[in-house]
Parts: structure tokens; C-alpha cells; sequence
């Protein structure tokens, strides 16, 4: 007998389809085509550990199975190799960065290797390399002459361990996503890509992809649409003195308009004061000479705090009067203006007229500083003079409101607007929580931004024949607040591609979201010298089918890629304007409970496994033992197990082929067949053989892995069974179809085991040429049989159950069967012992 050498067997199948470019797909077919793609790595320190397995293999295992229904797959990888984590590594190892990142793409690519995804390498895609980063270029200048991509200063994220500007998307909690450091608050000149444009496209298009809920509603909420009004508070002459700051202006009368957003236009009588963030640029310019050191106080206080801090509902309220006061367009009240960090400068007008009735942060202020409450809108059975104790949210009539009194307040607070319209002081807005999206950044390793600054002609985009703008090596690229480019003489000082005078580059690089914005478009043209893609392999290959990765790129590479993908396809470069039609997340695996990574040290490498396991039986493991989209805290007690399988269905095989019964294999089977049972037997396994294609073909297409192997180690026990001690052999048409059927099904997840069974049954070809069985729903009844129920061992009842019937489906099933939940009631089940085929002992 044969044994199953799988480290031999591993070798001589990467060997083959190596010599066969098996994994390479022909781009020209594009019938049954299916774009597959996983999210690439980036290359820093660490290496693949067990986490990227858990979502490469998977990823792949789908792959294989969608190549077996007779698809087109194309499944490519690349590295995204500029940005932070190579960098940093690099630096800290005293390495450049260029040298340690093609090291490291190929020590990844080698670990890849082991892994064995069927992945078209073909493209050498790495976003670091010259040729890519040339069209990230193009790409900026696209934007550029769109109108998309500008360049101003504004308060932004900065990083002070990093030393480089993040996007809103790579802080969280008020802390940078790679250091962990506390972002402070800077007035910076940044490039900005108007993604804030297409906001509402990002929302509608979200209703024609298949993505997980969660997602789709954490992309919402990140654009987060208001629909509201914009209204206009004046701020009498009496309390201003010299000139306001722009934009502010004063109006004739010597007056200030100051507008506010809200979402609840129908509460402005129930307005009883008005608050500006701390930013806000009125703050200086309104405060009364009484009130300056208080307020300049409190605004050194508040800059310490992160937005995300300023946020949170529950803090304590702090904030200071600025001795100004404004006055409500409705009613020609005069309120009194505060400064408070509970309204950001970045959302609206960084200015709100507070409802203390009905908003619950405004009523925690009002209390906090003793300033009236209002109740303006009622609840059913409430008078408008009763107490409040807590703000009322709900819908309701209005009151206190004048003429608008006793409308139902949707309908007043639409009233309100289009009389605040019909006089010039208010209209309706939507409001965004989006914000463009920043992408220079002072570092290094990046993409460097193709403009030039002239003295006389301003900003000046490179010319598209110019590109690449190369990244320079510099002597220092360490970060140090600025640009490592600024430091180089040699880049900086270039003509003005316009008036040929003297000028210099942008110093800054571009965020390596940019690079991944668009990757999965090069990878199906990744030779094209005209344009980042052609425009009939992308009008045939795109969308992309299946996209495999983290949920923790919801707002970030999920939505920038989106955006490019809806710019490229306005400028007539695509045919689609969704990248990815159908979105998974892995879920992730984790060790001692947390995300594995090397700086809490609790990385676990695959290694170990491979050299005890071999690749195959860690592929399944990792799919049979966790869920794929919820992972799970690694344990290694499974793989044995999943090894012990891999090793009985190559014997099934190995004893099939050779006509010799698996019989020793199996325990407690013994006895010879009549020939009734013999047909009974193919009966029972035809069944099994049909619902097991059925199971594992429909939850392999959703990636419900873990169950679709269930399903084939029930096709192999079933096979096991109908073999008896007879020496079934491959002249037997259904036992060969059954394990023709195990092999086809088991490749996706074992895929050397597969070819290799393949070969040695004399199937002709490679196993993925074949095609994927089929079930008959007519066949997928299975054989009845009678269980016992006992309940500390006495009998108590009996059910039908299938023939060979999952333990814990029997169980389930006999708790709830015929009077046995009577029989339980009030006692606690402390154990339920199954005997597959024979009983369900329920110990009390
Ligand atoms: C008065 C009011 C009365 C409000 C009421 C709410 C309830 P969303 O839904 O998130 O868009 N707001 C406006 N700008 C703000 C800022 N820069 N920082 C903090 N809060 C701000 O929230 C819009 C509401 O949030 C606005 O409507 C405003 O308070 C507040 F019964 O105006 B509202
Ligand atoms: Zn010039």
C-alpha cells in the first residue's frame, strides 16, 4: 500500500503546475468569466502568519471551486508595497527602504508558494515599483483636471511619532491606526481629492452590490447624509468692534450673519442659546473684553482633546459664555453665544443654536450652566409648561411657537424653512459627515505628487509624458515633520513645465490608499504603456466578482476604491462605476484572544504546521475548524483530526485502486452482505452521495467552508460503509462515482491530495479541468431508521431519524421529539450521550 507522503506529494504538484503555467488565465476568454480577488498584502516586517491564511486560503479554495463549475477565474496577487509598515521596518532595520521591500515581497512570495492559491503572478504587480506608480500619477493628474483633486490648508490629523498627516480613516479613537500614537490637531496645506462629490453616488450605489449588511451601514453612516436646513442667526452691531475674519464680512448695517445647520428646523423657538466650536473662527473676534481670558483658557484646553473624545455623548459638559449674543430669525430673541467642545469645527458650520428640550446634549449643557429649557414640541397628553427631565426626541405638535402652533412638526419645521427662505435667512441643506479626502503625506516611501509649484504660474501639473516623476533616493528619509523629498536639492529644483522658469516640486508623496485604490484594475493590464487599463479587457473582465478581505477596511480602502472606480468611469475609462459586485470579510483568527501581530507577540506561524501537516491539511483545517466569516482563537487540537481524514481518504483511494477493501479501517462494521443488503446499501449511498454534493456545492459557493467539508467527511463514511468488508472495487459504477464525486469535491480545499487521487484513479488531466458533479433532488432521500430516546437510560421514546443522521442533529431532534420536552421540563440536561443510528441518552 501507498502511504500518503504529502510532503513528497506537495512538491512534485507545485512542480507541475509550475511547469504547466497552470495557474495562468487566459484574459482573452471572457465567457464565464470570474475576477476573483484578495486583498494584497503589504510587505513590512512581518511575514504571512496563520491570520493571512485564514483569508488566502479560503479565498483560494472558492477560487478552485468556481474553476471546477467551469468558470474562467482569474485569481491575482500583487504587493502593495509603499507606505508606513514597510518604512517604518525599514528604517528601524537601517535598511533602505527599496532594498528591504523587494526582499520581502520575495520571502512573501515564496510563502505564498507553500500556501498554493492558484494565483496568476503574471502581472508583478508591486504599487512600489516605477511602472505602477506612473499611472497613480496619471490618475492624480485625472482628478486634477477634474476639478477632483485641490490643494489647500485646513486643519488636519497629524501624527507626531509618525511625523506625517493620516486621513480621518486611519484614526481611531483620536489615535493613529499604525502607532497608536495620540493625532494632534495642525492648520496644514494638503492635496484633497473631492470624494465629498460623490457622496450621494457612494449611497446609491451601495443598493446594487451584494456586500455584508454590517458594511454597507458602516459606509452610511461614514458618509452620513443629514437632510436639514441651513439657518441664519444675526449678530447685532452692539456687540461687534473692527472687522470680522474671512469669510465672515460685515454686512452694512455693521452686522453679522452667522449660520447655523440643523436637523430640526421645527425647535428654533425652543432655542434658548447658541454654541460655537472652539475652532470656530468668530470665537477671538466675538468674545467681549470681559470674557477673553476665560474663553482663551478654555480653547487651550480643548485642543488637547480629540474629536472622537469631544464626541461622546456621555462626558461631562464643559464650555464658556463669550459674552456676545445673537438673535433668532423666528422671534427676534436675543441668546446668548457659548464656546463648547461638544460641537466640532468640522461638521456643518461649527456652529449649532441649541434646543436644550429636545437634544439630549444641549439639554445636559442647559443643566450643567443653569440656561433655560423650552419645550417646544409635545408629546401625546403633555401640556407645554410641564417639566422636563430629560430631552424629548420624538415626534410631536408643536407649541411656543407662534403662528406655527398645533402643527404636527415634520410638517411645521418644513413651513419654518420656506418662510426663513422666502426672507433670506435660511434654506434647506444636506449636510455630509463625509470629508474629502486628504492624500499628501510627508514621508518618504510613496508615490511622489506630480506637481509643480512655479512662483509665477502657481500650481503646475507634470505633463502626462513626463511620467513617472521618479522617487529620488535621498540621503535621509527619515521622517522629520517634512517631506524627505524637501531635503533633496536635486528633486526639488526642476522648471515650470509651463513657463520653463525655475520651480520645485511638491515635497509630499501620496497616501498609499491611492495606490490601492485602483490595483485590481492593473492586474488585468498590466503592460498597457497608454493607460492604466485598456478599455475592452476592462468593459470584459470588470467588475471584479468576488472580493475577499477585512472588515476593517470598511471606510477606508472600501469606499476610496469606490470613488476612483465612479471618477474613472465618468472620464470614459470604464464601463462599470462598482468595483466589486460581491464583497466577503474573513473573520479573523486570533491568539490568546487578540489579533495576531509581532508586537504583542503572539503571532503564530504556519511553518510548524506545514512541516508536520503539509499544506493540504492545514487548507482544511483552517477551513473545516473556524467559520470563515467569524474566525475564531487558534487551537491546534483539530488538525490532527483533519489530518487523521486526509490520511483515511487516501486510503479509500489507495484500497479502491488496488480492488482491496478499506474494511480494516473500519470499526464495528464486520459482517458479510446478503444481497438485500447490498441494495439497501447503494440505496443509502446514492442518497448520501447526492446530498452530499448538494450540501457542499451550495455552501461552498458562500464560503460556509467548515460545513461543505461536513458534508464530505459524511460522503467518505458513507463510502466506508457501503464497502463493508466486500471488496468493492472501481468496477462498481456507482462506488467509482462516489469517489470520483470525493475527489472533484475535496481538491478545492486539499488540492495536491486532489490531483494526486485524481492521477492515480486514471482520470485523465488536471483534477480543476474536470467538472464539478451534480446533484438530483429526486435522489436525496435517505434511508429511515428508528432511534431510541432514553432519559438516564430508561426508554422513553423512539423517532425516525435519516440513516447515518449527524450527531448533533439527532440530538436536537430528540429533544424536541413527542413528549420528551414534557418529560425535561424544569430539570436541567446536563449531558446528551448519541449512538449515531441507535440512541440519544439524555442524562438530567
Ligand atoms: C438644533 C437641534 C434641535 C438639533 C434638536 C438636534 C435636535 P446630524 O443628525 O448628525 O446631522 N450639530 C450641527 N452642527 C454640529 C457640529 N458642528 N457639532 C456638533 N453638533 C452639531 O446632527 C445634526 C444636529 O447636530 C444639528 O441639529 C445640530 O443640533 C447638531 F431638537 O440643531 B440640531
Ligand atoms: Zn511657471
Amino acid at each position: 500500500m501507498a502511504e500518503y507522503d504529502f510532503s513528497q506529494l506537495e512538491q512534485k504538484w507545485r512542480r507541475r503546475w509550475q511547469q504547466r503555467d497552470a495557474h495562468r488565465t487566459d484574459l482573452s476568454d471572457s465567457t464565464e468569466k470570474c475576477y476573483c480577488l484578495v486583498m494584497f498584502p503589504y510587505p513590512s516586517g512581518e511575514k504571512l502568519h496563520l491570520g493571512h491564511w485564514m483569508n488566502y486560503a479560503p479565498a483560494d479554495a472558492w477560487a478552485r471551486f468556481q474553476k471546477l463549475r467551469g468558470r474562467n477565474v482569474f485569481l491575482p496577487i500583487g504587493f502593495d508595497s509603499f507606505g508606513l509598515p514597510a518604512e517604518n521596518f525599514a528604517i528601524k532595520m537601517g535598511a533602505h527602504p527599496r532594498e528591504h521591500t523587494e526582499e520581502n515581497c520575495r520571502f512573501i512570495r515564496e510563502q505564498f508558494e507553500a500556501l498554493s492559491g492558484m494565483y496568476d503572478w503574471s502581472s508583478n504587480l508591486a504599487t512600489h515599483r516605477p511602472e505602477y506608480y506612473r499611472w497613480n500619477q496619471w490618475l492624480f493628474l485625472q482628478l486634477y483636471k477634474s476639478d477632483l483633486a485641490y490643494r489647500a490648508e485646513m486643519p488636519v490629523n497629524w501624527c507626531p511619532s509618525c511625523q506625517t498627516v493620516l486621513a480621518n480613516e486611519q484614526v481611531t479613537e483620536g489615535e493613529c491606526e499604525r502607532c497608536k500614537s495620540l493625532v494632534e490637531r495642525q492648520n496644514r496645506t494638503q492635496w484633497c481629492f473631492r470624494i465629498t462629490r460623490y457622496a450621494d453616488r457612494l449611497l446609491e450605489g451601495l443598493e446594487r452590490i451584494d456586500w455584508p449588511l454590517e458594511t454597507k451601514k458602516k459606509q452610511t453612516a461614514w458618509i452620513g447624509r443629514s437632510e436639514g436646513a441651513e439657518v441664519v442667526f444675526e449678530i447685532p452691531t452692539a456687540s461687534l468692534d473692527g472687522e470680522p475674519p474671512p469669510p465672515y464680512s460685515a454686512r452694512d448695517d455693521g452686522s453679522l450673519e452667522l449660520p447655523v445647520f440643523t436637523t430640526r428646523p421645527d425647535t428654533l423657538f425652543g432655542v434658548t442659546y447658541m454654541v460655537l466650536a472652539p475652532e470656530h473662527p468668530l470665537v477671538p473676534f466675538l468674545t467681549t473684553a470681559e470674557n477673553q481670558a476665560a474663553v482663551q483658557q478654555y480653547l487651550r484646553q480643548a485642543s488637547t482633546l480629540s474629536e472622537v473624545d469631544r464626541a461622546r455623548e456621555a462626558r461631562e459638559k464643559t464650555g464658556v459664555a463669550t459674552g456676545a449674543t445673537a438673535i433668532n430669525p423666528v422671534n427676534g430673541e436675543q441668546i446668548p453665544i457659548w464656546v463648547a467642545d461638544y460641537v466640532l469645527s468640522s461638521y456643518g458650520t461649527g456652529a449649532v443654536m441649541a434646543v436644550p428640550a429636545h437634544d439630549s446634549r444641549d439639554f445636559a449643557f442647559a443643566r450643567a450652566f443653569d440656561l433655560p429649557v423650552r419645550r417646544v414640541i409635545l408629546g401625546e397628553g403633555v401640556a407645554a409648561g410641564d417639566p422636563l427631565t430629560e430631552a424629548y426626541v420624538d415626534p410631536g405638535t408643536m407649541a411656543n411657537s407662534g403662528a406655527y402652533d398645533g402643527l404636527d412638526n415634520q410638517n411645521g419645521g418644513r413651513h419654518i424653512v420656506e418662510d426663513l427662505a422666502a426672507g433670506g435667512r435660511g434654506k434647506a441643506t444636506i449636510q455630509y459627515r463625509l470629508r474629502d479626502w486628504l492624500v499628501s503625506r510627508q514621508r518618504y516611501w510613496g508615490a511622489p505628487i506630480p506637481i509643480v509649484h512655479c512662483a509665477s504660474c502657481g500650481s503646475v501639473p507634470v505633463a502626462e509624458e513626463q511620467l513617472p516623476v521618479l522617487l529620488p533616493d535621498v540621503v535621509d528619509y527619515k521622517p522629520r515633520g517634512k517631506s524627505p523629498l524637501a531635503g533633496s536639492d536635486a528633486y526639488i529644483n526642476t522648471e515650470c513645465p509651463r513657463c520653463g522658469g525655475p520651480a520645485q516640486r511638491d515635497a509630499d508623496t501620496m497616501d498609499t490608499f491611492v495606490c490601492s485604490s485602483w490595483y485590481f484594475l492593473r492586474y488585468l493590464d498590466p503592460e498597457n504603456d497608454e493607460l492604466p487599463i485598456g478599455r475592452e479587457i476592462a468593459e470584459r473582465w470588470l467588475p471584479v466578482d468576488q472580493y475577499i478581505g477585512g472588515a476593517d477596511h470598511a471606510c477606508g480602502h472600501l469606499i476610496f476604491s469606490r470613488f476612483i472606480t465612479k471618477v474613472l468611469f465618468d472620464l470614459g475609462h470604464l464601463s462599470v462605476d462598482e468595483p466589486f459586485q460581491r464583497l466577503v470579510h474573513q473573520g479573523m483568527v486570533l491568539s490568546g484572544g487578540e489579533k495576531m501581530s509581532k508586537s504583542k507577540g503572539n503571532v503564530v506561524n504556519p511553518e510548524i504546521y506545514l512541516e508536520r501537516f503539509g499544506s493540504d491539511v492545514l487548507r482544511t483545517y483552517i477551513m473545516f475548524g473556524f467559520a470563515f466569516t467569524e474566525g475564531g482563537d487558534w487551537v491546534d487540537e483539530g488538525i490532527e483530526g483533519v489530518a487523521k481524514y486526509l490520511h483515511r481518504v487516501w486510503r479509500l483511494f489507495d484500497c479502491a485502486v488496488a480492488g482491496r477493501s478499506p474494511a480494516g479501517d473500519i470499526k464495528g462494521d464486520g459482517e458479510a452482505l446478503t444481497d438485500a443488503d447490498a441494495q439497501a446499501r447503494g440505496g443509502e449511498l446514492r442518497a448520501i452521495l447526492h446530498n452530499s454534493i448538494k450540501g457542499c456545492t451550495l455552501d461552498s459557493e458562500r464560503f460556509q467552508f467548515n460545513t461543505a467539508i461536513s458534508r464530505l467527511m459524511e460522503l467518505t463514511n458513507g463510502l466506508h460503509a457501503y464497502a463493508g468488508r466486500n471488496a468493492v472495487g472501481l468496477d462498481d459504477p456507482l462506488y467509482r462515482e462516489s469517489l470520483e464525486a470525493l475527489v472533484l469535491m475535496i481538491a478545492p480545499f486539499a488540492p495536491h491530495l486532489g490531483e494526486e487521487l485524481w492521477e492515480r484513479f486514471g482520470g485523465g488531466g488536471s483534477v480543476f479541468a474536470q467538472s464539478w458533479p451534480t446533484w438530483d433532488e429526486a435522489l436525496l432521500i435517505r434511508a429511515q431508521i428508528t432511534v431510541v430516546i432514553q432519559i438516564n437510560g430508561k426508554i422513553r421514546d423512539k423517532m425516525e431519524a435519516a440513516k447515518d443522521e449527524a450527531r448533533e442533529t439527532l440530538q436536537e431532534q430528540a429533544l424536541a421529539h413527542g413528549r420528551i420536552p414534557e418529560l425535561l421540563a424544569g430539570q436541567e440536561v446536563r449531558k446528551v450521550i448519541v449512538v449515531p443510528n441507535k440512541l440519544v441518552n439524555i442524562v438530567v
